[in-house]
């Protein structure tokens, strides 16, 4: 294990006089940055983690909104890079909720010792890249300044959160906040009258949750979402069992298939079977958990075509079933996007909210908010009184959390200026002229641990080729961030992620470029073409 050169004694925190040296420094303590400073330290690197928050975790830290859970498999999502954790770490739900996923982080932090490596409540402002000394140069808020050879943002992909810029929104009397802003100490919605401004993923798993306990709640719907019944339920010990004795078998499963969930299409066409075959299929889905309703389906029900929009009008009529009001149910049927084209918010009991007195669902996309008064919220042709606003409205992401920190490379360029179009990367990892800097959170698309560690092996092994090479910078070259960036535009605009507006593509921050923003290849497909080019003696990359 490397040790930093210079360390400050309590527990290796630095005052603002002194800069810290490390090999490598990382740049949040989510799933991956956790992973990465366990891997690195195998290497023999000394390591830092930066984090902003005040605990380990990441996204299973900041997301503490009533409701908020996996939506894949627990046993799925955790790591399985030690066979040790696995077999003491009880999952106790199918589809964990944010605090014991919270919990897990936790544990994993303790069991490998990761703690006295984390320096928490420390937000990274910069990281220029000193050209004399081959080295980041990174600055906290707090004035504290760290250097290390490589830098590493695993800051996530859905991490920055997104307010939209309501006017009013400082008169407001009550308190608001943003889901991944959720206090920890809770708020008290009981008895209140609560507005909700989104129904995404967050929004869904929220509103579920909330219309329990509050006096009255508003709506404020501006696309109506697919969404999938969740079917969560516990792990019993026989299944407990099961799981632990075939972790082998389920990684391998989730490795196989594109989104690194364990769930595989049907390789027959939907439209080849007949009708009553099809709607068998689609039941037999649909009262299945989790995500086989999206991912275990005939193949071509995730393509555009006639396919896709069979299974999506399955789908509606699955959501006209459960929502009493004709009028209210329509407002929640999804007339504007292919199934699929954005990620599935999976649901337990979402829409027979809509059933209760108490809930008011409100188009904004046809009366839309106008402003924040000191009382609740006026759309156009409406006000509503509300005691408490919540925004469920989602993530400035991929870049959003990169643009957060000022990134300055070769020249003193700007990461943010460069990315202003939409990344540009060599596999959503290096960027030419940011030299050992590697966005790993531009990378990672699916079941997020899946596709997390093996990019973190990758990222780690590359690291520790040069250093044995005793090269002192890598970087992608222009030519292969240009190919790359080429690829992901041409590729990535034939897929349904990139159909609809979301944040797959930026559509759903005012005036950021539309680009897909993660790769458009399958796991498998970018694992081997990583493989490559590393057997490759890093092709596409430059090293000095
Ligand atoms: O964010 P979103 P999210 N006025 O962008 C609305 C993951 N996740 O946090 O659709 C009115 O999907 C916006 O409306 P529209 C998952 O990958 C996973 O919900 O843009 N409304 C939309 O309804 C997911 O995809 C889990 O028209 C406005 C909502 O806000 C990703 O996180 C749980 C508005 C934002 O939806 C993001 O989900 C939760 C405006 N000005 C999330 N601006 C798991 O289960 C935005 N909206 C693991």
């Amino acid at each position: 294990m490397g040790t930093p050169q210079q360390q400050t004694p309590a527990a290796g925190i630095g005052t603002s006089e002194e800069i810290e040296q490390f090999d490598a420094i990382v740049i949040g303590a989510g799933i991956t940055g956790l992973y990465a400073l366990y891997r690195l330290r195998e290497h023999g690197l000394s390591v830092r983690i930066f984090e902003e928050g005040g605990g380990v975790g990441g996204t299973w830290y900041w997301n503490r909104y009533p409701g908020c859970r996996f939506d894949s498999e627990s046993y799925t999502y955790g790591y399985s890079f030690s066979e040790e954790l696995l077999q003491e770490w009880d999952w106790k739900e199918y589809y964990s909720g944010q605090p014991e996923n919270e919990r897990y982080l936790n544990y994993v932090a303790d069991k490998f010792d990761l703690r006295p490596h984390i320096r928490l409540n420390s937000r990274v402002v910069s990281a220029v890249f000193d050209e004399d000394d081959d080295r980041w140069l990174v600055q906290l808020e707090d004035g504290h300044r760290a250097r290390g050879r490589f830098l590493i943002t695993s800051v996530g992909i859905l991490s920055a959160g997104y307010t939209p810029d309501f006017e009013g929104i400082d008169s407001f009397k009550g308190p608001w906040c943003h889901t991944s802003r959720w206090p920890k100490e809770g708020m008290d919605l009981a008895g209140k009258r609560v507005g909700v401004i989104g129904t995404g993923a967050t929004g869904v798993q929220l509103i579920t949750e909330i219309a329990k306990e509050v006096a009255h709640l508003t709506v404020f719907q501006r696309t109506a979402n697919f969404c999938a019944p969740l079917r969560n339920g516990p792990i019993d010990d026989e299944a407990q069992r099961e799981i632990k004795a075939t972790y082998p078998e389920i990684f391998a499963k989730c490795m196989a298939t594109a989104g690194s969930f364990m769930h595989q299409f049907d390789p027959r066409s939907a439209m080849e079977v007949s009708p009553e075959e099809r709607l068998e299929q689609y039941e037999r889905l649909w009262a299945e958990p989790g995500f086989k309703k999206w991912l275990s389906n005939f193949y071509d029900v995730m393509m555009p075509g006639e396919a896709n929009e069979d299974y999506a009008e399955f789908f509606r009529n699955k959501i006209r079933e459960r929502v009493h009001d004709p009028v209210v149910a329509e407002m929640l049927v999804p007339k504007d996007h292919m199934f699929g084209s954005k990620r599935l918010p999976c649901e337990s009991g979402y829409y027979e909210v809509y059933n209760q007195d108490n809930v008011l669902l409100v188009d904004v996309r046809q009366a839309p908010i106008e402003r924040i008064t000191p009382a609740g919220l006026k759309t156009s042709d409406a006000e509503y009184e509300l005691d408490v606003i919540i925004f469920a409205t989602g993530f400035d992401a991929v870049t959003g959390s990169l643009n957060r920190l000022d990134i300055r490379g070769i020249g003193g360029q700007s990461l943010k200026d460069k990315f202003a179009g939409g990344p540009r990367t060599y596999m959503g990892i290096s960027s030419a002229g940011f030299p050992n800097l590697f966005t790993i959170n531009a990378a990672s698309v699916g079941n997020f641990v899946r596709a997390a560690e093996p990019l973190v092996d990758w990222v780690s092994e590359a690291i520790s080729y040069v250093r044995e090479n005793e090269f002192t910078r890598i970087a992608a070259t222009l030519q292969a961030e240009d190919d790359w960036v080429n690829h992901v535009n041409e590729a990535g605009a034939k897929i349904l992620r990139s159909q609809a507006d979301s944040w797959f593509v930026g559509a759903n921050i005012p005036g950021k470029a539309r680009v897909l923003l993660t790769a458009p290849d399958s796991a498998p497909v970018m694992r081997a073409k990583r493989a490559e080019v590393a057997a490759n003696g890093y092709e596409g990359f430059l090293l000095e």
